[in-house]
């Protein structure tokens, strides 16, 4: 199958499981991800970009599947000293990890880009899909919670999602904008289909949402958009999904997901335990479909992402 080129955009884990399996499905020149930055902070003078990470990992087979984020085979050596010495060990960075960060590090030092640090880095893990970055200056998505607002690592490592959520907000996407690559990769003819992973909506998805070229971008967009829907019979696949849901007073339903998307898709995978959803997401204007949306197995992930492939083409058509 060959649609044309596809722009995926993508958070944490799950993003990266579907991206695995469009890299199964496609050819690497043909498979652009936009990855949230959101999620990125300084530790130990470090520059840590954990979604772009994951993806990285995931793509070239390095990824730690069980633990969720970094590095197979890693030691904590560093981290067990760093410990010891009364240092700041509630985030991990494990020893191979480091040494990614330490790299970035030097890279953008060297006055690269995060677009062009990523790049570099992928050469290196041989890594062929190009993967953007939503920015390259700093968007920092922040919590406010119970215990007053807290930067998004603070509440997702070291809080481990336990406060009450009352907002979220994006710091300084209002003022990014679309770098060469990104905006290349929209304007690109042979663009056919965007995706959006199934990935955190508030999490990982709006903050790409909330820049806004990149919104005007898809917004504007000459070709479909399909979304996958991270919901799997109310609960999330995994993460504070549907905690934050609750906490923020939206339904925990497909039709919700596809409102908060309006504008932005033009068709919903479900999953197909959530079939008797389909038409309450119709009601909103995009189009239903429904497949396995679980991905456990390399097979599952290629199966997903042949399925959003066809729906994309049928959409187009
Ligand atoms: N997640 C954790 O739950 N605990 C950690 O100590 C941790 C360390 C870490 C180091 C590098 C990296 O790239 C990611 C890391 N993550 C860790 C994952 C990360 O914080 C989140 O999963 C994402 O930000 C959410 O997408």
């Amino acid at each position: 199958m060959s649609p044309g080129k596809v722009l995926a955009l993508t958070g944490g884990v799950g993003g990266a499981k579907l991206g695995l399996g469009l890299a199964h499905c496609l050819p690497p020149e043909a498979l652009t991800f936009v990855v949230n930055t959101g999620d990125d902070f300084e530790h130990l003078g470090l520059p840590i970009s954990p979604d772009l990470d994951t993806l990285l990992y995931t793509l070239a087979g390095e990824a730690n599947a069980a633990q969720g984020w970094g590095r197979e085979g890693e030691s904590w050596t560093t981290l067990e000293t760093l410990r010891a010495l009364g240092g700041a060990a509630w985030f991990q960075l494990g020893d191979r990890d480091l040494a990614l960060h330490l790299r970035r590090r030097e890279l953008l030092d060297q006055g690269a880009r995060l677009t062009e640090a990523t790049a570099a880095l992928a050469k290196a893990f041989r890594v062929p899909q190009a993967l953007l970055p939503m920015s390259d200056s700093p968007v920092r998505t922040q919590v406010t919670t119970e215990q007053g607002l807290l930067a998004f690592q603070e509440y997702f490592v070291r809080e481990r999602c336990a406060p009450a959520v009352s907002a979220i907000a994006y710091a300084g996407a209002e003022d990014a904008s679309l770098s060469p690559e990104l905006a290349a990769a929209f304007a690109d003819p042979a663009l056919s289909l965007i995706v959006l992973c199934p990935s955190n909506p508030f999490l990982s998805v709006a903050p790409l949402l909330a820049i806004p070229g990149l919104r005007a971008a898809l917004a504007a967009r000459r070709v479909p958009a399909v979304a996958i829907c991270p919901l799997v019979g109310g609960a999330a696949v995994k993460g504070p999904t549907a905690k934050l849901m609750d906490e923020l007073a939206m339904e925990r339903t497909p039709a919700a997901i596809a409102r908060y998307y309006d504008g932005f898709i033009d068709g919903l995978v479900l999953d197909q335990q959530d079939e008797a959803h389909a038409e309450a997401v119709r009601e909103t204007g995009v189009t239903p479909d429904v497949a396995p949306t679980l991905m456990l197995s390399l097979e599952d992930k290629i199966a997903l992402a042949e399925h959003t492939l066809r729906f994309g083409a049928a959409l187009s058509a």
